[in-house]
Parts: structure tokens; C-alpha cells; sequence
């Protein structure tokens, strides 16, 4: 599902996709996937719709260009007491060059979780993409219970502490090469509040082992953050 720019359209212009009317609820989460790129990216709004009351309220807002890449949005639609739906509402700004799309939208019971909270039990990678060659050498993977190789890896992971949870990792083992590189990059999050953020994660380093680098992305920054 995607707006385009076009050459007709008029800067202010808006498309609108609302959902149903659903159940009033103790609290919802919607989920989904955005992609904007493009200089001349508009925006993207969503919306809460309340069917007595007839207001809506913006939850959510970007208007950036992202580049070529899909996003993760987890937005909480708290409790209310009507019923209620969502509107995805793009707004045109000027110029051919900015298309917003969405996909994989899910709404369900609970609050979300935090944007790129992941504990790997789905087998994948959550909200974060495993970056593929030629931007790096080789992928991270994910596995439970021991690696294939020897003297490496966990046996257990950080979530049940047992052989059945999931984890994340690279098999450092052959064929790789000194500085091979595998790079795991988190979704676009919101700029943190003026507290900043927490980043949390446990890590399992055994083994004949390179090094384990974290950068932010966004402030240019050539150094790591951290390394291990
Ligand atoms: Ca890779
Ligand atoms: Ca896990």
C-alpha cells in the first residue's frame, strides 16, 4: 500500500486509510511497517478514531527520508472506552521524489514492547535487519542449544536459560577471515527523550573471537560506542 508523488498532486493534499470500527479495549498494540524515501517526502500521520466522540488524535508522525529501507513502528493504543479505529493519513509535499508505503500492519491485545526489544523466540530478528554482503562479509544467525563448532558459542540462552531458547550469533569459525565483518542494524528509533536512552543485551563471547562493536548510527559518529 503506497502514495505516490505524482506530478497532479497539490503540497497539503492528503490520502486517508481508516480501519474498522473495533471494540473498545484495555489496551492494543499496532504494529507495522513504513518505508519513506525520497527528498520530497510528505508525511505520515496516525491517527486514533473514536466513533461517539468523533475525535481523532495523532499518535504518531514522520516526515524524513529514511532511504531505501522498510521501518518498524509498535505504537500503544491505550484504553478507551468507545469504540475505536486507526487512520494512516500521508500528506503530500512538493516534488516526484517521495513515495510512503506501509505493510504487515497487526493490531494486538497488550502494550507493546519496547521499539527493538527482541529475545529471538520468533527465529528472527524482530524490528532489526540482518545487513546482507556487499554492506558487510558475512550474517548473523539464529540458533538454540550448542553451535555447530567445538569449544564456541552458548549452550543455553539468556531468555530460559535452557536449550530450547533462541538466540542470536555469528559463527566465527571457518571460512571467515580476520575483519570479516556481520552486521546487525536496529529499526529508525524515535530521537530519545531529553532523559535519553537504555540499550540492554546480554552477550556470550567464548571462543577464538574477534570483536563485538556497537555504533549509533545518526550522529555520524566513525567510532564505536562500545567494544568488547
Ligand atoms: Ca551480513
Ligand atoms: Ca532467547
Amino acid at each position: 500500500m503506497y502514495t505516490p508523488a505524482a506530478s497532479t498532486s497539490v503540497k497539503g493534499e492528503k490520502a486517508r486509510l481508516v480501519s474498522q470500527w473495533m471494540n473498545n479495549t484495555d489496551g492494543q498494540c499496532l504494529s507495522f511497517w513504513y518505508h519513506s524515501y525520497g527528498a520530497d517526502i510528505g508525511s505520515l500521520t496516525v491517527y486514533k478514531r473514536l466513533l461517539v466522540s468523533q475525535e481523532s488524535y495523532p499518535l504518531w508522525k514522520i516526515n524524513l527520508d529514511f532511504g531505501d529501507i522498510w521501518n518498524a513502528a509498535e505504537i500503544t493504543i491505550d484504553r478507551t472506552d468507545e469504540p475505536w479505529g486507526i487512520a494512516f493519513e500521508s500528506e503530500y509535499n512538493v516534488g516526484y521524489f517521495g513515495d510512503l508505503a506501509i505493510d504487515d500492519v497487526f493490531i494486538r491485545n497488550g502494550n507493546c514492547p519496547s521499539l527493538g526489544s527482541c529475545s529471538f523466540e520468533s527465529i528472527d530478528f524482530c524490528t532489526w535487519h540482518n545487513i546482507h554482503s556487499p554492506l558487510d562479509e558475512f550474517d548473523w544467525l539464529v540458533g538454540h542449544g550448542e553451535t555447530d563448532s567445538l569449544f564456541t558459542g552458548p549452550t543455553v540462552d539468556h531468555t530460559y536459560h535452557d536449550q530450547f531458547g533462541y538466540y542470536a550469533f555469528i559463527e566465527a569459525s571457518l571460512p571467515r577471515q580476520p575483519n570479516d565483518r556481520a552486521i546487525l542494524e536496529s529499526t529508525i528509533l524515535a530521537p530519545p527523550p531529553t532523559t535519553g536512552s537504555c540499550f540492554s543485551f546480554w552477550y556470550h563471547m567464548y571462543g577464538d573471537i574477534g570483536a563485538l562493536n556497537i555504533y549509533v548510527n545518526g550522529v555520524k559518529a566513525k567510532e564505536p560506542l562500545w567494544i568488547w
